[in-house]
């Protein structure tokens, strides 16, 4: 065998190897949105949801927009809201788990700058599956305003604009 064919035959190895780790553990993220900021304000969140094909943990979250990223949970203690940071969340095979402002959220702290309404923010998440094995999911967050209100679902037509003369 020429060296030529041997490096050819090891790029193909390495190409099959880049696939089968890529199949092992697949997650699809959908409606990722981060939470716009003021000027000077020092955190914010990112939501999404998540499913994985196997059983699978969400273990962190990085993001060049925050010096540190948690994953925090919400929960009600007392009858108090609180939340916290938790070491991972479980994402049972098949199953949608949402991070959503009520529940587990990733928490962007220590943000470098605003964070403006329409911004994509790059996060990238860190998922293990059942056999150990890590796997880095990159994401992109559409930015969205502080009110939350989701003005397209607003219906206008119906507003009495004659009493306004
Ligand atoms: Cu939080």
């Amino acid at each position: 065998m020429t060296t030529a064919q041997y490096l050819k035959r090891f790029a193909f190895g390495l190409t099959l190897l880049g696939l089968a780790a890529h199949a092992s553990a697949q997650v699809q993220v959908t409606d990722a949105w981060v939470r716009a900021s003021v000027a000077g304000q020092p955190s914010s969140g990112a939501f999404m949801t998540l499913t994985a094909d196997s059983d699978s943990e969400l273990l962190s979250v990085a993001s060049p927009v925050a010096k540190d990223v948690q994953i925090h949970e919400m929960s009600m203690k007392d009858d108090v809201m609180r939340m916290g940071p938790v070491d991972l969340v479980a994402l049972p095979a098949g199953k949608a788990v949402k991070l959503d402002p009520n529940g587990y959220h990733v928490m962007l702290m220590g943000l470098t700058g605003q964070i403006k309404e329409g911004d994509l923010v790059p996060l990238t998440l860190t998922v293990q599956d059942a056999k150990g094995e890590k796997q880095t999911v990159e994401v992109t967050a559409n930015a969205r305003g502080l009110d939350g209100m989701d003005h397209s679902q607003m219906d206008h037509s119906k507003m009495d604009h004659s009493k306004m003369h």
